[in-house]
């Protein structure tokens, strides 16, 4: 729905109660999103209902696989499903069209009508409009079904086929009624039937040109005017044009050109100034209304160049934002549009001014903040990871395609259509290399037919390809020279390598292909918000990697012009079911979490980006740590402050520490955090003004002479085999990594980390999913071959609570689809038994957490005692068989 329409709407449905509805001239759209039944049943629509349809009310925006991407379950819903619903239709639109408007379904969709097909649609992300009219009663007070089946099985002809996110089914974004006149503006690929090009815009001159299509009956014979209006946002006209239309065929194509707006108020980021475009289609005799349709419009010109970079309206604008993909923590991709909208805010309020709206088309919301926000956009259809070589497949994406432009066209933010994402990532018949080629010349064919459909369709905008980083094999098979524009999607310090090899390949692209602009279309590191480390490595997961390595990768962005825009991926976090690792079926690589809180990261983009002072303390505020020495009651732990100003000030209760210089955003102190709550306090000063930040953060601090620690409160959370944190916010928890035992402190005695053999990935841990925790890092790494664990305690009584998990398994893993460095695993399941006692009181014997729990399973083992005689808690492990393990564990006073 066009902007102004959308407004209109929602103005609507807040003042007419009995349904929701809207009216411009010529044109009705009712909301259709509330009170369906739905079932995964087998059901024949028209039909009565059977037993095993089991019909639940839903409303819509909808998908079925809300709650089956999260659990413990590998897999989720992929079939067929039906929705339903009885409307009452009016009677006088029997002298009009009837059409149903899905903004998108999940992914191939069939609507029938009192028993009758009337269409179908391929494609998750697409919108789509079937004409229904034809099928409905309309007897007064008559009942009509609408039922609608949707079916996000794997479908080898229907892209995407295999990717690094969740296909989610259902009819998750709205749908409306349009009902309009027999003559209308054509809606056959659920446009708006209008396209408005801009053949010149410049400082002092705009050239606005309008080509359309009207869709009449030919036996309709009224003579037809077009009648365009440009209006300001004052809603002043600044331009306008009438034509006739004559003849009277059934498709009608019209253009017009725009009287010359003269000192045109330019479209920018930083000031997305929109005009509206509403053209008419009127009886020319009566003046009557017959359809009315508005569209933005946006007065701006834009160039990409493989030297200099991006230039919008004349000057060079690096293009810097994220990727966002549609789905929010609880909802699925179901999401309502203030979900949508509130994402784009949260873009802009990071300082950014692109968007790469991957890897599909989304909810409409998302163009139109674009537009009224001033970020400029690049959109694709979801042709991910491989393709089919089949005509079907060829047709579909193509379908795709020409649905993404028509429906988009109109967005002054649009800058870039593309096509293809990583396609060369998981070739084809790898053990047959002829075979291979042919595969390769195949994909290429593709990308040449995608691109020159969309050279057609809009000769205005930029097409363009996403690869992953294996530059050499890209370029012979020919993607980069195809597209006008060439996104790299570059991990270089993640999945491997090193941080520094990011901009060695950048150079490298530039040095090859001097004149084929460049975008770093994506780049980022998983951070965990619940993860934190002093001594951050790649996969830890923790956000202080992350944070470095997006220093690097925003520094090697800033420092080459030829960089015409990257884009992190990706502002959240989202699902991907596959996914394992420390928070399973969650891609961390947002910026935001999967419910929008932002992570350190964020803090950063804004220092590094955003324009107006700002200033923002870590969100780390609940930890923990050990006394500096025996004597000392503080523990002296860093902590990071995001800027974009140069030196900023720190108070940490009360006492001013020594002023920081900035570098990369970030600047760091040493602080001696006290016992419970310390107050943090930064503070900038720029033009005389000041802005502060201030945070609490709340230590538990543990005494070195932890004999004599009196505290009542005590409460000790280990990971071992950890150089990380886990913080648990829910329970108010830090769990800190492990030590070796000292005399009068606690720790291990014994044993190593456990690692994963053969990951070169990740040095400590495991990245597999555990069974039945929300809290896997918890038990995702371990101590193997402990002897002992030791607290020097004083006397009293305590609760002590063992966390294992047998993380070794026989399960041979594939490589997960979206795991850049194909490697696949073979592991081996240890054999393991062992005795526990605790201060010679045997608690587990011939102990196999394997045996007892499952493999990769959770499971504790809790004990209250009470400690005399100064002896303190000595945990022993005896192995019978193999070696012992422990991977994490609790003390607390009672
Ligand atoms: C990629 C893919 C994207 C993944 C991302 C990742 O290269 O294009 O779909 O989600 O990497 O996080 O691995
Ligand atoms: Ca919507």
């Amino acid at each position: 729905m066009s902007a102004n329409l959308h407004k209109l709407f929602c103005f609507f449905i807040l003042f007419i109660t009995a349904a929701s509805a809207a009216f411009s001239q010529g044109r009705n759209v009712i909301g259709l999103n509330g009170y369906w039944q739905f079932s995964k049943g087998t059901y024949t629509p028209g039909s009565a209902d059977t037993a095993s349809a089991k019909w639940q009310t839903v409303s819509l925006p909808h998908s079925w696989n809300k709650d089956d991407v999260d659990d413990d379950t590998p897999g989720y819903y992929r079939g067929l499903c039906w929705y339903k619903k009885a409307i009452t239709v009016n009677s006088d639109w029997q002298n009009k069209k009837v059409f149903i408007f899905f903004e998108g379904a999940n992914q191939q969709t069939a609507v029938y009508v009192n028993g009758h097909k009337a269409g179908e649609h391929t494609g998750g992300y697409t919108r789509f409009c079937i004409e229904i009219g034809q099928f409905l009663d309309f007897k007064p007070g008559a009942k009509n079904e609408i039922a609608v089946s949707v079916d996000n099985s794997f479908n080898e002809n229907i892209p995407p086929l295999t990717a690094d996110f969740t296909f989610f089914g259902g009819i998750y974004r709205d749908v409306n009624l349009v009902i309009c006149n027999k003559t209308h503006f054509d809606l056959s690929h659920a446009s708006t039937g209008v396209y408005i090009t801009t053949p010149t815009v410049s400082a002092t001159n705009a050239l606005v040109k309008i080509n359309g299509q009207i869709t009449t009956k030919s036996d309709i014979k009224q003579k037809l005017q077009i009648v365009t209006t440009i209006l300001d946002l004052s809603s002043k006209m600044v331009a306008d044009k009438k034509i006739f239309l004559s003849g009277n065929n059934t498709e009608l194509n019209f253009a017009q050109d725009l009287p010359i707006i003269s000192n045109p108020h330019l479209w920018s980021t930083d000031d997305p100034y929109l005009y509206t475009v509403i053209t008419k289609i009127v009886d020319a005799k009566s003046g009557d209304v017959i359809d009315e349709v508005a569209n933005p419009l946006g007065l701006r010109w834009f160039k990409f160049d493989g030297e200099k970079g991006f230039f919008l309206n004349g000057k060079p604008l690096k293009l810097m934002g994220a990727s966002r993909h549609q789905d929010f923590k609880g909802l699925a991709n179901a999401l309502p549009d203030s979900y949508h909208i509130h994402d784009m805010e949260l873009l802009k309020a990071m300082g950014a001014n692109f968007l790469r709206v991957s890897h599909y088309p989304q909810d409409p919301m998302i163009l139109e903040m674009c537009d009224k926000l001033g970020i400029l956009a690049s959109v694709e259809i979801p042709v991910v990871n491989a393709i089919t070589e089949s005509a079907a497949f060829t047709a579909n994406c193509k379908n795709m395609q020409v649905e993404m432009i028509r429906q988009n066209y109109n967005h002054p933010s649009v800058v870039i259509w593309a096509y293809m994402n990583e396609v060369l990532l998981r070739p084809k018949f790898n053990n047959d290399k002829p075979r291979q080629q042919i595969y390769f010349a195949n994909i290429a064919k593709l990308a040449g037919q995608l691109d020159s459909v969309t050279r057609k369709e809009d000769p205005n905008r930029y097409t363009m390809i996403a690869n992953h980083g294996d530059f050499n094999r890209y370029k012979q098979v020919g993607l980069i020279q195809i597209p006008m524009l060439v996104g790299w999607n570059l991990y270089q310090g993640w999945y491997g390598g090193t941080t520094a090899g990011f901009a060695e390949f950048l150079d490298k692209h530039h040095k090859e292909f001097p004149d084929k602009p460049l975008l770093v279309t994506e780049f980022g590191a998983d951070a965990d918000p619940r993860i934190r480390s002093l001594q951050p490595e790649r996969f830890d997961k923790s956000l202080e990697y992350a944070v470095g390595f997006h220093q690097v990768y925003l520094n090697a962005i800033k420092a080459r012009p030829f960089v015409a825009a990257a884009a992190v991926w990706n502002l959240v976090d989202f699902n991907s079911e596959t996914r394992e690792e420390t928070m399973p079926h969650i891609n961390n690589k947002g910026l935001l979490t999967q419910d929008r809180k932002p992570k350190d990261v964020y803090s950063l983009y804004q220092a590094y980006l955003l324009n107006k002072p700002f200033i923002k303390i870590s969100n780390w505020n609940i930890r923990a740590g050990i006394t500096d020495s025996l004597n000392s009651s503080v523990c002296t732990q860093p902590i990071s402050v995001f800027t974009n100003e140069h030196t900023i000030q720190l108070t940490v209760n009360g006492t001013r520490l020594p002023d920081q210089q900035v570098k990369d955003g970030e600047a760091t102190w040493q602080v001696p955090f006290i016992k419970g709550l310390n107050r943090v306090e930064a503070l900038i000063t720029v033009d005389g003004k000041t802005y502060a930040d201030i945070q609490d953060v709340n230590f538990n601090l543990l005494s070195r002479d932890l004999k004599n620690d009196r505290d009542s409160l005590l409460n000790i959370n280990v990971l071992l085999g950890a150089k990380r944190f886990y913080v648990d916010e829910a329970q108010h928890q830090v769990w800190m990594p492990d030590q070796p035992y000292r005399t009068g402190n606690f720790g291990y005695v014994g044993g190593h980390p456990f690692s994963m053999p053969g990951n070169g990935q990740q040095s400590y841990g495991t990245n597999k999913n555990i069974l039945n925790t929300d809290n896997d890092p918890i038990y995702q790494t371990q101590q193997v071959g402990i002897q002992q664990y030791r607290f020097d305690v004083p006397d009293g009584e305590y609760e002590l609570v063992l966390h294992f998990a047998e993380l070794t398994t026989n399960k041979t893993k594939e490589a997960l689809a979206y795991n850049l460095t194909n490697n696949i695993q073979k592991e081996k399941a240890e054999e393991r038994v062992f005795n526990v006692t605790v201060n010679n009181q045997s608690i587990l014997k011939n102990f196999s957490p394997a045996n007892t729990y499952g493999t990769l399973t959770a499971g504790q083992e809790k004990i209250q005692m009470i400690v005399t005689g100064g002896k303190g808690i000595m945990i022993a492990f005896e192995p019978l068989k193999g070696e012992a393990i422990l991977n994490a564990i609790q003390l607390r006073k009672m």
